[in-house]
């Protein structure tokens, strides 16, 4: 009787640890967080990887109106209240030292807010690491030209990767061409474990009060390079590929493993939710989810 009880007690502690180690390591998963509240350099994951600015980017808040003005205030994932942006004029760039260190890219996701200023006969980058050297491509969140050099049409989003941090890479359309001056938020994960349908791409039109949508890309790579270039806010390191971008950008959010849709910033977690007695019920849903292969644009 003895036994019995203490191994309840054990298991129930057990337990408590799995719980505890679960919610953990949600949250380490965060490699870098810039929200543009108190500066526009702060990174609010707790790592430390705070930006440097070229001139060009500045703090603005967010408007009442207009550009901006439908970025989420609270953000919905943790309840934290928003009230100022990124706001980039074309020449503008932030960076900071490789943040993924060598920890690698085998799987990563990668969340913002943007406002599309304006079409340019220069691609523009939302965020990247990719230099101009061999061995220093890895990932651009790219938005195509009007001059159709992409074979994309003008503001096309894409992804471009690299398996090997060289030439050639793979350019990957994400199914959305951005209207300027609309707010969107997005983001997409890369699983390097799945070999095919690797990206989701997740989007949504604030403006004009649409729901959370995602579509699937396959770039067939096992991993992205991971190169130490510096992961950049608008622009990337190699000026041959693309330039810079115009408008405003807020909430960059990077992590280094596949966050599944109800972990988004713009999604209201479901851990919320969470107690011992659910969550073995709701590792079983996480279970199905996991394997529901989504085809073509879809809401979440
Ligand atoms: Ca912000
Ligand atoms: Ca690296």
């Amino acid at each position: 009787m003895k036994n019995t009880k203490s191994s309840s007690s054990t298991a129930l502690i057990l337990g408590l640890v799995g719980l505890t180690a679960f919610l953990s390591t949600a949250q380490a998963a965060t490699i870098g967080y810039w929200r543009f509240e108190d500066d526009v350099l702060t990174d609010s994951s707790g790592n430390g990887n705070t930006l440097s600015v070229i001139t060009g980017a500045t703090k603005e808040a967010i408007p009442v109106s207009g550009n901006g003005s439908e970025f989420s205030s609270p953000i919905p994932q943790t309840g934290d209240s928003n009230g100022s942006m990124a706001s980039f004029n074309g020449s503008g760039s932030l960076s900071v030292a490789d943040p993924f260190g060598a920890s690698g890219l085998g799987s990563f996701t990668a969340e913002a807010y943007i406002n599309l200023g304006s079409t340019s006969s220069n691609t523009q980058y939302v965020m990247s690491q990719y230099d101009a050297n061999n061995g220093d491509r890895s990932w651009g969140l790219g938005i195509a030209d009007s001059n159709g050099t992409l074979s994309a049409g003008a503001n096309e989003m894409y992804l471009l990767v690299s398996p090997d941090g060289d030439n050639p890479t793979t350019l990957l359309p994400l199914g959305l061409t951005l209207t300027t001056g609309v707010d969107y938020y997005i983001a997409f994960s890369f699983d390097g474990s799945t070999g095919t349908n690797d990206v989701t791409f997740y989007y949504q039109d604030l403006t004009n009060g649409g729901t959370l949508m995602s579509t699937i890309g396959s770039s067939t790579m096992n991993k992205v390079f991971d190169s130490s270039a510096k992961f950049r806010i608008s622009g990337t390191g190699n000026t041959n590929i693309g330039g810079k971008f115009t408008g405003d950008i807020d909430e960059v959010k990077i992590s280094d493993t596949v966050l599944s849709s109800s972990e988004l910033l713009i999604a209201i977690p479901e851990s919320s939710t969470l107690s011992l007695f659910s969550f073995a019920g709701l590792a079983l849903v996480f279970g199905l989810r996991g394997r529901k292969r989504l085809h073509g644009k879809e809401s979440v």
